[in-house]
């Protein structure tokens, strides 16, 4: 019965225990993962595109094998997420809907130019930097699937980290026009990468509640924090310069303070007014329509083993 259903949920989430997709479960605590995920499944599909600008640029073969093979891993996390996601009985067909539709929501930092090569150190150290921080918590989410899921994403993105922060300290190491490139991808990175975390924890309507049910752990404003916390010492064995003339360590808080964030940049580019956005989604239509004859014949194929093992 529901009321047993609800009283075996309340004990797994109180006992710190896994939420399995046969498992009764709130009407909105499934409503809210099948946002959370879908958005983040999203974002690693969209998330190919700035990258994927730099794949015929890279600055040797070398480079364009690592580029090719980290741009193919978002795929995998994407695929990987939406088939999590569908095990909530949302189906894949109308996930795709929702993005191509433009009515599904996917992380700000994507829709940001990349300019130069620099900017692919900048995306690994920076955005995937930010990512580790913030799926390394959600490793443990209440949601099962979610959390095993995120297990061997986060082994990727701490590889996309390094090879980020290895092609910025190259750059660092090099000439000075090489080192000013550098300087200037991480100028222009920094402060969409903290927005990455979500509004201030104040104007967060979705955090009390998600972590009331253990699916997220850790508030914005904490998970921003411990990024900053990760990033000082970076900056300066890279020897760039984090673009906040703000930015220092409060004894008395034992956490760093930040200058300001401009909320409405994040409001912007969430309303689908940044700079990339409209060419972002142009492109996932072009690719889904490209893509048609594949799933065509893929349903083909399907349907002639179906009627191979009916007869
Ligand atoms: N962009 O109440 P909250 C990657 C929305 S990493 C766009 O705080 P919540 C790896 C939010 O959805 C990027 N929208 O919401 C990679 C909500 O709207 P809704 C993906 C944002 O869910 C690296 C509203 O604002 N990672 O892909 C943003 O509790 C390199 C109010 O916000 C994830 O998705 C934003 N930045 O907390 C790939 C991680 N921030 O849905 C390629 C999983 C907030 O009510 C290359 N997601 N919003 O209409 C999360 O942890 C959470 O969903 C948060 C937001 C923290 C993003």
């Amino acid at each position: 019965s529901e009321t047993d259903g609800r009283a075996r949920f309340d004990e797994l989430i109180a006992a710190d225990s896994r939420v399995e997709p046969r498992d009764w479960m709130p009407d909105d605590y499934r409503r809210t993962l099948i946002r959370q995920m879908s958005q983040h499944a999203h974002s690693e599909i969209i998330g190919m595109q700035p990258e994927a600008n730099w794949i015929t640029r890279a600055p040797s073969l070398k480079r364009k094998a690592i580029l090719m093979a980290k741009v193919q891993d978002e795929a995998g996390h994407g695929l990987y997420l939406y088939s999590a996601t569908e095990t909530l009985g949302v189906t894949r067909d109308e996930l795709t809907e929702q993005l191509l539709s433009g009515r599904a929501k996917y992380s700000s930092i994507f829709n940001y130019p990349t300019l130069s090569w620099a900017d692919i150190g900048a995306i690994g150290w920076l955005v995937d930097g930010a990512a580790i921080c913030n799926q390394v918590p959600l490793c443990r989410c209440s949601y099962a699937p979610y959390g095993r899921a995120m297990v061997r994403i986060c082994k990727e993105e701490s590889f996309h980290q390094r090879q980020g922060f290895e092609i910025l300290l190259t750059l660092m190491r090099g000439t000075p026009e090489q080192q000013r490139m550098a300087q200037d991808a991480v100028d222009r990175w920094y402060w969409p990468s903290l927005m990455m975390f979500g509004p201030p924890d104040g104007d967060s309507p979705n955090s009390a509640r998600s972590m009331a049910w253990k699916i997220k752990r850790f508030s914005n404003d904490d998970l921003r924090q411990r990024f900053v916390a990760m990033l000082v010492p970076q900056a300066e064995a890279l020897g760039v310069t984090l673009p906040d003339p703000d930015l220092r360590w409060n004894e008395e808080r034992q956490a760093y303070d930040l200058g300001p964030i401009d909320w409405s940049e994040l409001q912007e580019v969430i309303a689908g007014r940044g700079v990339c956005n409209a060419q972002r989604l142009q492109r996932r239509r072009e690719a889904h329509e490209d893509g048609r004859w594949v799933r065509e014949a893929a349903a083909a194929y399907a349907e002639k083993q179906r009627a191979a093992r009916a007869s």
